[in-house]
């Protein structure tokens, strides 16, 4: 027979303090895990950063969505990117970086950060299940011009495990936009990764500061400990 898994948990070690996880209300994301960001020899590397310190996320974050699945928590991955023709690419920010660099030009996975590239899509370490949510953006948010809302509203989720990359820009954009729009936020800090470990660390720190001033955050092995609770464990009589 199944046992029946328990409904609520907490993560006492989180900071600012104690987080709860109510298994039905609750949904991981995970921002832009992709190859253009990821992979040595693409387009985060060619901007001059050391793609290492993103990848250090891969094998905890592997781990953490796997027990996620186990427990039922919806997974929800979201990627940065544009349409083929940059319709939805506001110009100012094609403008940025290197001429030859930009958004739209060839790279060695594909066209930068297009729809549809190699380049654009999730590693494949963390690729996505059949039926798992993959909200495209075209902005650091991932709320800004997606259905994530209707997403989350439809499933009824309130409360957000948040991981992927980069902590201080599409990770902070998100937590922001989602503090705003009222949902309660964990960020996983071996979970998220930045290309600068200052960043990382102070990205970090920003969230959970002054009481927790838009977010909380929690190792994974601690995540992981909740969401195990969650995990219906199949005993025979
Ligand atoms: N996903 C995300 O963070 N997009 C970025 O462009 N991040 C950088 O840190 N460049």
């Amino acid at each position: 027979m199944t046992s029946v898994p328990t409904p609520v948990m907490s993560i006492p070690s989180a900071s600012p303090s104690e987080f709860t996880v109510d298994a039905a209300t609750t949904a991981l994301l995970v921002i832009d895990m992709q190859r253009d960001f990821l992979l040595p020899g693409g387009f985060g590397e060619s901007l001059g950063n050391d793609v290492g310190l993103l990848r250090t996320v891969i094998e905890p974050l592997a781990a953490l969505i796997a027990v996620a699945r186990e427990a039922g928590i919806p997974v929800i991955h979201t990627r940065e990117g544009h349409r083929p023709d940059l319709s939805d690419c506001p110009p100012a920010k094609l403008r940025r970086g290197t001429p030859s660099q930009r958004i739209g030009d060839p790279g060695a996975f594909g066209r930068i950060l297009v729809r549809g590239e190699y380049g654009h899509d999730i590693v494949d370490e963390l690729a996505p299940l059949e039926g798992e949510a993959v909200i495209d953006k075209p902005g650091k948010g991932a709320f800004y011009a997606t259905e994530l809302s209707e997403v989350l509203t439809s499933a009824g989720i309130t409360t957000l495990l948040v991981t992927g990359v980069t902590t201080e820009v599409c990770v902070h954009t998100t937590v922001r936009e989602a503090n705003d729009r009222g949902y309660e936020c964990l960020v996983v800090t071996d979970c998220v990764g930045s290309y600068f470990p200052e960043f990382q660390r102070v990205g970090l720190e920003m969230i959970s500061a002054q009481g927790g001033i838009f977010g909380w955050t929690a190792a994974s092995e601690d995540v992981m400990t909740a969401l195990a609770a969650f995990v219906p464990t199949s005993t025979s009589r």
